[in-house]
């Protein structure tokens, strides 16, 4: 079928080059969503990951009250100053803007800021939008939407649906990370929501009414945005179980509407929030999860559907068997501090040996519609290696792939099999 391996490398990764993309968690919005779309040169140069590199490098006197005073393109213009210009762009983020400058067909040689602001100046949102998701090849992203955010959730209550490439998730951090500010949102949105009280044996406790309400609320919230899944993210301390509160707000709120509606519950967990408080967004750090947690609620709710994703690399290889033994557990994407080439290599090499194709690869994690660009460029690129030696082993085993059974292995890793686990 291929004469020698450098061949079929190719084949493969021309393969990848092609296939098209549900991208499963994006923090992208559509454009009736206004301002909360972000996109263009300056956001992709402010971005968190970038901002938290800038202050590796920039000297004191840029304090990070200075940083966040500026405007945005000043912000972008000192980004571009320090990890552009005094020194190569190297890490996995700044490298990113070189690809989607370099895939927009910019002349990234040159290292001119104004002329690469003055190309996506001209630019029309309405035209471009189309060209990124046709640049990325991707089928259709899922937004994040957390109805606790008055904007968000503005647009949902004033605007027509999005189009059908702008799926929605439900998000639901603020009920387990700051309930008091919960209640208070779904009180002004009408529903009777008391904040927890004391009880002396059991901890805190919502009363029947206010967990009703909660589970009023989320579906409610689900028939408006239709969303594609539940999701929250949760630091290392998850503890389901133990954690009396959170336990309470899963199994009485959130299973039995996600039961209701037939939708599965996206468990983000590791990421350590406010780290560094001053950095905001980008202040997040990582810490290892007690993934015995998790399992207990995989076996509680045999028939509830989880996507989940860990932060840690150390909970990776746990989080991939646990993906083998429980049939109502999808793991998804290297998330954040794990979407780097060498981290999604060894996860998916990793995966690809424990699980075969049920999982999904990679999200995007975009904040800015262009990133889409380099996210899936530099992932193609990582899953065809992967793939390639795969084949390779089979090969050697007597075992011949086609193209068509390439091309589906690859679809199915990134969206097939997502798809599939959502339709069970
Ligand atoms: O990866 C990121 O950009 C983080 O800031 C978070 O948004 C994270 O992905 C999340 O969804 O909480
Ligand atoms: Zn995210």
């Amino acid at each position: 079928m291929y004469e020698n391996q450098k061949q079929f490398a190719s084949i493969v990764s021309s393969i990848l080059q092609e296939t098209t993309i549900a991208d499963i968690h994006t923090h992208l919005f559509p454009p009736s969503h206004g301002e909360m779309l972000l996109w263009g040169v300056d956001e992709l140069l402010r971005y968190h990951y970038l901002v938290a590199e800038l202050f590796t490098t920039a000297d004191w006197d840029l304090t990070y009250e200075k940083f966040w005073s500026m405007s945005k393109s000043q912000q972008a213009d000192i980004i571009w100053e320090h990890l552009f210009i005094n020194r190569s762009p190297l890490s996995e983020a700044a490298r990113g803007v070189i690809t989607t400058f370099q895939k927009l067909g910019l002349d990234v040689k040159k290292r001119d800021l104004s002329s690469i602001r003055k190309w996506f100046s001209q630019q029309k949102l309405d035209e471009y939008l189309p060209k990124v998701f046709e640049i990325a090849k991707i089928d259709y992203i899922i937004m994040t939407n957390n109805p606790f955010d008055p904007k968000d959730a503005k647009y949902w209550q004033e605007h027509a649906a999005a189009p059908d490439y702008f799926k929605s998730a439900l998000r639901i951090d603020p009920l387990f990370e700051d309930w008091q500010s919960a209640a208070d949102v779904m009180t002004g949105q009408g529903y009777d929501v008391r904040p927890p009280s004391k009880d002396t044996d059991e901890g805190y406790q919502f009363d029947k009414k206010s967990i009703d309400e909660i589970r009023r609320f989320l579906i409610d919230w689900s028939k408006l945005i239709k969303p594609v899944y539940f999701a929250a993210s949760f630091s290392p301390d998850f503890a389901y179980g133990k954690d009396k509160l959170l336990t309470e707000i899963i199994d009485r709120a959130v299973i039995p509407a996600a039961t209701e509606l037939g939708l599965p519950f996206a468990l983000m967990i590791g990421a350590r929030r406010g780290v560094n408080p001053e950095l905001r967004d980008a202040g997040a750090g990582v810490g290892t999860a007690d993934l015995t947690c998790l399992s207990e609620l995989l076996r509680n709710y045999p028939k509830v559907k989880f996507l989940v994703t860990v932060l840690a690399r150390t909970n990776q290889h746990e989080l991939t068997v646990l993906g083998r033994v429980f049939r109502n557990l999808h793991i998804f994407g290297c998330w954040w501090y794990c979407n780097n080439p060498s981290i999604i290599e060894e996860m998916t090499r990793q995966r690809i040996e424990l699980l075969g194709t049920s999982f999904t690869a990679q999200h995007s994690d975009a904040r800015v519609l262009d990133q889409l660009i380099y996210k899936w460029d530099h992932t193609r690129e990582i899953i065809s290696k992967v793939l390639t030696d795969k084949y390779n082993d089979l090969y050697k085993s007597g075992w011949e792939v086609s193209r068509e059974q390439i091309a589906r292995d690859a679809r199915t890793i990134l969206g097939g099999s997502f798809e599939e686990f959502c339709r069970k």
